[in-house]
């Protein structure tokens, strides 16, 4: 298990934080996603490291921006 933290840019209430959450979930492999809607931070637990690219293309596909 590895967990590893980004930043999403964009989300204002508790339906972002959800939709986020549940675009992010689907990357294989993900086995928990917690969003801190304040900070915008994404701390994701997966069995092996998540691509940049992955996360990214997930917080896009949910509407918002992966700061990087
Ligand atoms: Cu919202």
């Amino acid at each position: 298990m590895t967990t590893a933290t980004f930043t999403v840019q964009g989300m204002t209430c508790g339906h972002c934080v959800a939709a986020v959450t549940e675009e992010v979930g689907r990357i294989p492999g993900v086995s928990d996603v917690q969003v801190e809607l304040d900070s915008g931070a994404v701390t994701i637990t997966s069995a092996d490291d998540v691509s940049t690219d992955d996360v990214k293309a997930a917080v896009e596909e949910a509407g918002y921006e992966l700061v990087t």
